[in-house]
């Protein structure tokens, strides 16, 4: 691994640990930026996290240098989407803190799909 990664990943972050391959994880897509793998929990049929390899904590985290990263993770989680046959549609997720219900301090997209979804979430 580049020592510029290493530099990037976040002591003792469990979501670091599975992009860099540390950690098994069902991978559904991969490319340099980003990695895509399904939950270890599902709550809906198709239940995928879409996450940046390089460690940001959260949105509210984000910086203006991530706005491209940011964009591609959207369009991964459109394509994963696709992959998975979510023709019906689909929702994308992404909890920020505490009150948002994040539990993994790496930003994460989740996407749900393959059965209905009701609002407003809970
Ligand atoms: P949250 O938005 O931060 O609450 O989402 C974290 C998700 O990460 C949650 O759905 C967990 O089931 C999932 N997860 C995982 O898939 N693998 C892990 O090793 C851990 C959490 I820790």
């Amino acid at each position: 691994m580049a020592s510029s990664t290493l530099l990037r990943m976040a002591a003792d972050c469990i979501f670091c640990r599975i992009a860099a391959g540390t950690i098994p994880s069902t991978k559904v897509f991969e490319d340099e930026r980003v990695l895509a793998f399904r939950d270890l929990h599902p709550v809906a049929p198709t239940h995928v996290l879409v996450i940046p390899k390089e460690h940001i904590a959260s949105t509210a985290h984000a910086v203006e240098t991530h706005e491209a990263l940011l964009g591609h993770l959207l369009l991964v989680a459109a394509k994963v989407a696709e992959q998975e046959g979510l023709a019906k549609g689909f929702r994308v997720v992404t909890n920020t803190g505490a009150d948002g219900g994040q539990t993994v301090d790496h930003l994460h997209l989740h996407v749900l799909g393959g059965r209905s979804m009701t609002w407003p979430p809970g």
